[in-house]
């Protein structure tokens, strides 16, 4: 399992030797507070993963050894744009190459690439490739289901590694409804959230609307996400929704996406905003945490006010 590679913590002579730095450096930084740490039971300092990321992301160190760490071998510099990692994800995906298809998205994240951009740019535009390849005879159904597979666990690895923010701006819940199977946009808009600072609860996918709206009530999120990228019947999904919103307290911001909500469709639906992709649920979600109430509603891509006139 990729999870069991990865360490969760590391001790500071680990990242000395992972940055090719000195081990009082490492402790110099953790007595300076630059990098958080924590004891052991005897007494010895800690790091954990997700601090060492944060860290190499906030710095400009090179991992020379990422294997200390348990960090995949980074694919190097020259592979750091995404326009030329996109490929090479691409291709990753579709021979069943998992580490490198890790190994690519962990390098343009420690690279401080915004995760947004390569989800959208490098991850979310291949699975489209592979499915226009698919469309046409060049690549196989188990192709797709593999890349899909695989995309997913690196997408849980990078959620690992996403610090947590001690006062989350507000709780974020969400899924996808009815018939809808997509796994990946709904992951990504999960980590995207949780990466704007908020606590997620991401619901999964193919929920009923009824089970959505006693989330709803139970949890009175201040951001719900609904992303649909499959319909089975419109008419049918625009009344489960309509009650849906109706059915839902006023400070719940309703923030759509995904494929299958086309332009006519979406004129029949009330929400706070739609976006057509991650860096715009990226601005469209700060806005709303920095939005007392839904009085003042934020910038997007597209809004649409909850209560049209
Ligand atoms: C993988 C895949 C599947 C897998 C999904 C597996 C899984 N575990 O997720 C499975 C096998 C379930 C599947 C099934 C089907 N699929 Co399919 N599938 C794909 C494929 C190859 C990739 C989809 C994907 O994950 N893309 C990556 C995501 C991240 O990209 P995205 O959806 O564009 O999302 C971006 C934005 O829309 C936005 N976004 C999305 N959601 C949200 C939500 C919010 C809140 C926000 C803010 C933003 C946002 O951000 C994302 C990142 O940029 C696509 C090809 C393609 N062009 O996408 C075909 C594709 C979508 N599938 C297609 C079809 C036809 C089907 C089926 C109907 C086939 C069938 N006859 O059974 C079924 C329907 C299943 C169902 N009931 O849901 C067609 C759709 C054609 C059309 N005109 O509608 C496509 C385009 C393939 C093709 N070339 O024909 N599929």
């Amino acid at each position: 399992m990729i999870r069991d590679l990865m360490k969760s913590q590391v001790s500071p002579k680990q990242l000395a030797r992972a940055l090719q730095v000195s081990e009082s450096s490492v402790k110099r930084w953790c007595d300076q507070g630059v990098i958080s740490t924590m004891r052991t039971a005897g007494g010895h300092r800690r790091i954990s993963i997700s601090t060492v990321i944060d860290f190499l992301r906030r710095n400009d160190y090179r991992v020379v050894q990422p294997e200390v760490l348990g960090l995949p071998v980074t694919t190097g510099s020259s592979e750091r744009m995404l326009d030329r990692a996109q490929p090479t994800f691409r291709e990753a995906l579709l021979c069943g190459d998992e580490q490198r298809a890790r190994a690519v998205v962990l390098d343009l994240f420690l690279a401080e690439h915004d995760l947004s951009s390569i989800l959208d740019d490098v991850v979310a535009r291949s699975l489209h490739e592979i499915g226009e390849l698919w469309g046409c005879g060049d690549a196989d159904v188990y192709q797709e289901r593999r890349a899909c597979e695989i995309t997913l666990r690196v997408l849980h690895e990078i959620r690992q590694v996403i610090p947590s923010v001690e006062s989350p701006v507000g709780l974020a819940i969400g899924g996808t409804p009815g018939c809808d199977l997509y796994h990946l946009p709904n992951t990504m808009v999960d980590l995207i959230l949780r990466q704007t600072g908020w606590d997620t609860h991401n619901l999964g996918v193919g929920l009923p609307f009824d089970t959505l709206c006693q989330a709803i009530a139970h949890h009175r999120p201040r951001l719900f996400w609904l992303s649909v990228s499959h319909i089975d019947d419109n008419d049918q999904f625009v009344r489960d929704y309509q009650s849906l919103f109706a059915s839902a307290p006023s400070e719940t911001a309703f923030v759509v996406g995904g494929r299958a909500l086309s332009e006519p469709l979406r004129r029949h639906l009330q929400y706070a905003s739609f976006c057509d992709n991650l860096r715009h649920l990226e601005s469209c979600s700060r806005a709303i945490a920095a939005t007392p109430s839904k009085d003042g509603m934020p910038h997007s891509s597209e809004t649409n006010p909850q209560f049209p006139p």
